[in-house]
């Protein structure tokens, strides 16, 4: 019922011309998988030259972040106008990196969310547990409050754009994966909050993401869970054969 999606996060790894040279590849070797939907966020630098590259091709650009202003003194940041400008579908929001890092906060994300809305981008937007969290026992109610604000003043219509992917942070670039089944009890666990704020069809109808260290070798038994949609890939998706190797899988 839900068509899957496979996106790429390249983080910051890439110049313009070596994505677009990567566009170029992916986009032919994946002209005939039309059963999944594909995305590639690259870094800004490289997000119109990709978009360029995969003109026509089925294959949506997506940013990896946006600022939640459309224009104004921001040193170093970019709009969701400019990214939609430049090419771009979608856009990541809510990245634990983007958290972690960057102190990114729940309100910060909502507004993000909203911003991306205006410019006529889809949110793809990111809620995990880190392990301190998860030892806790606190997953749930830490994936209850991100998407709380995920959700938060978002039209029934807005949602129906929205992609949500769950990266456990201790999955992330660790090389240590979630199992099938801790995928599958995380992502059962969103979609029935979904159903419970937003309703069935919403719910039903939303892709939700496993992210956090898949590779050519562990997509499939983790795309193949009920409640797993597709994937957002970060160091697997840098070699356009992997990823084309983990979007076949879905
Ligand atoms: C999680 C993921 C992509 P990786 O951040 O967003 O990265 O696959 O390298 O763990």
């Amino acid at each position: 019922m839900r068509t899957p999606l496979v996106a790429g996060n390249w983080k910051m790894f890439k110049g313009a011309a070596e994505a677009v040279a990567y566009a170029k590849v992916f986009r032919a070797l994946a002209k005939d998988l039309t059963t999944v939907e594909l995305v590639i966020a690259p870094p800004f630098t490289a997000v119109h030259g990709v978009a360029d590259a995969l003109r026509n091709s089925g294959i949506a650009t997506a940013g990896q972040d946006c600022h939640w202003e459309k224009d104004g003194a921001f040193t170093g940041a970019v709009s969701a106008p400019m990214l939609k400008e430049a090419g771009a579908e979608l856009v990541i929001l809510g990245h634990s990196e983007r958290r972690r890092v960057f102190g990114d906060t729940d309100a910060d994300v909502t507004r993000k969310i909203h911003a991306a809305y205006a410019a006529g981008l889809a949110p793809i937007a990111c809620v995990g547990e880190t392990l301190e969290e998860r030892e806790a026992s606190r997953t749930f109610e830490v994936l209850d409050t991100q998407l709380k604000a995920v959700i938060d003043g978002v039209s029934g219509e807005q949602f129906a754009q929205m992609v949500i992917a769950y990266e456990p942070v201790w999955a992330i670039g660790t090389g240590r994966n979630a199992t099938p089944e801790q995928a599958q009890e995380a992502h059962a666990h969103i979609r029935g909050r979904l159903r419970a704020w937003l309703g069935a069809d919403a719910a039903d109808k939303c892709q939700i993401l496993y992210g956090g260290s898949v590779k050519p070798d562990n997509a499939r038994a983790i795309l193949q869970q009920p409640d797993v949609d597709g994937a957002l890939v970060g160091g697997a998706s840098l070699d356009p054969h992997g990823f084309f190797t983990i979007a076949s899988a879905a």
